[in-house]
């Protein structure tokens, strides 16, 4: 297994997806979209590679929430055969030192300097590299972009030395451990995250209330969700809706495509927005919000 870890916005959930050639950990350019540890599997001939995504570690506040997501990140490099430490390319900040330094002794670190292509000339590179180099025994140093395919391939090359011999976990076509269910709430609060710009505060959540699925003549298969965007602050819920229930509906609509593709059947998606103030901060909460 190859845990992917790092501080928030270096980009493991885009490496992750890219690895597994298909979309199951949301995205974006808010800290904190990551909130649980996702599986993601991609078997490419005779190997299996089980990559384990983590929230970026949270080091600023210390709230329920927060430290829910921290635990996952410590349960998850605790057993792993090799970590992908991602920071992004000429940049090493004490964030991505403080991750480093939390990271079991004796498991390689390959050590991945992201977004590669927003470096402007590639030469100004090499001392950097040689820096960060410097600051620990990384078993290798990847420049790349996790958008670049070329980049993301070369990727199973590397950590294969680092992989044991050892019958596969997963089926050859299984993308990811994680429901459908699940993967419902992460695409609504994907396009929450997407289309509240940066007003909304990451203190946010979706719960799942009803996912039911019918055999469907016409589609073959069909399933109806029920979601609940849960917000802090009856300004938040205004924000969500949007004028005239605009970006409710684009919220809506836009998940129900995205999860029509990943689930290869028809879906009727409701999303409702409910006012629960203090959630984040609500240990009881936070757990029956589905974060352990
Ligand atoms: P995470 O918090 O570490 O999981 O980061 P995300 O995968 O959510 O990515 C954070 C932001 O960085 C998103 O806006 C991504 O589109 C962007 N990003 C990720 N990888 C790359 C890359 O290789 N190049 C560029 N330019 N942007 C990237
Ligand atoms: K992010
Ligand atoms: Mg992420």
């Amino acid at each position: 297994m190859v845990a992917i870890v790092g501080k928030p916005n270096v980009g493991k959930s885009t490496l992750l997806n890219a690895l597994v050639g298909q979309k199951i950990s949301i995205t974006s350019r808010k800290a904190q979209t990551t909130r649980h540890r996702i599986t993601g599997i991609r078997t490419e001939g005779a190997t299996q590679f089980v990559f384990a995504d983590t929230p970026g570690f949270q080091t600023r506040h210390s709230t329920a929430l927060n430290k829910s997501l921290n635990k996952a990140v410590m349960g998850t490099i605790g057993d792993v055969d090799v970590v992908m430490l991602v920071v992004e390319a000429g940049r090493f900040t004490p964030a991505d030192a403080k991750v480093l330094g939390l990271l079991k002794p004796g498991i390689p670190v390959v050590l991945v300097a992201n977004k590669l292509d927003e470096v402007g000339r590639r030469a100004e590179l090499a001392p950097w590299l040689q820096e960060v180099a410097a600051k620990a025994q990384f078993a290798e140093i990847v420049p790349m972009s996790a958008k670049n395919p070329k980049d993301v391939q070369r990727v199973f090359g590397i950590l294969e030395k680092y992989l044991p011999e050892q019958p596969w976990f997963y089926g050859e076509d299984e993308l990811t451990d994680r429901s459908e269910k699940f993967l419902a709430g992460e695409t609504v609060r994907e396009k929450l995250f997407r289309f509240t710009g940066d007003e909304l505060p990451y203190t946010s959540t979706v719960v799942i209330d009803k996912f039911e699925e019918e055999p469907s003549p016409k589609f073959g298969r069909m399933v109806r969700i029920a979601a609940t965007i849960v917000v802090e602050r009856d300004g938040h819920k205004a924000m969500v809706i949007g004028e005239k229930g605009e970006r409710l509906k684009r919220i809506g609509m836009e998940a129900r495509q995205e999860l029509e593709k990943l689930m290869d059947c028809k879906v009727f998606l409701e999303v409702w927005v409910k006012v629960r103030s203090g959630w984040a901060d609500d240990e009881a909460r936070v757990r029956s919000f589905g974060y352990e």
